[in-house]
């Protein structure tokens, strides 16, 4: 068994913080623990509008706290997001993530990532054929 802590992963390179600073992200599972997913706590900083668009992963995504929107680019739909909503990217759907305030989220990817990705220009994790 694997146990880890929140607070002490975010102290390490579990943590993760693009350039633009709209999100940190603590991975707390990766694919070196042989689990077929990672699991993290996002946190997504109010006032932030991030372009993503998971062509590798497909992603599940539950607010523990916070409120913003999310909005999918193919139909110009707005989901609003708050504490209890998960949504699904079943269809490595593009959108856009936008935070009115604060928002901690749990998110799981499949395949799992590997370490230290962040968003491409066009919001994509690479592949990870290893
Ligand atoms: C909800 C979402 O995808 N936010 C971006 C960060 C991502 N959750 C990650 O890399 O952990």
């Amino acid at each position: 068994m694997i146990v880890r802590n929140l607070q002490e992963a975010s102290q390490t390179e579990r943590a993760v913080k693009p350039d633009s600073g709209n999100w940190q992200s603590v991975r707390l599972s990766l694919k070196d623990d042989g689990m077929g997913f990672s699991f993290h706590i996002t946190t997504i900083y109010a006032g932030t509008e991030t372009h993503i668009w998971y062509k590798n992963h497909l992603e599940t995504v539950y607010c523990m706290s916070g409120e913003g929107e999310v909005e999918t680019v193919a139909d110009g739909r707005i989901w609003p997001i708050k504490p209890g909503t998960v949504y699904i990217l079943n269809e490595h759907d593009e959108h856009y993530l936008r935070a009115h305030k604060d928002m901690e989220l749990a998110c799981v990817f499949n395949p799992p990532l590997s370490g230290r990705e962040v968003h491409d220009k066009e919001g994509v994790y690479p592949v990870d054929n290893d």
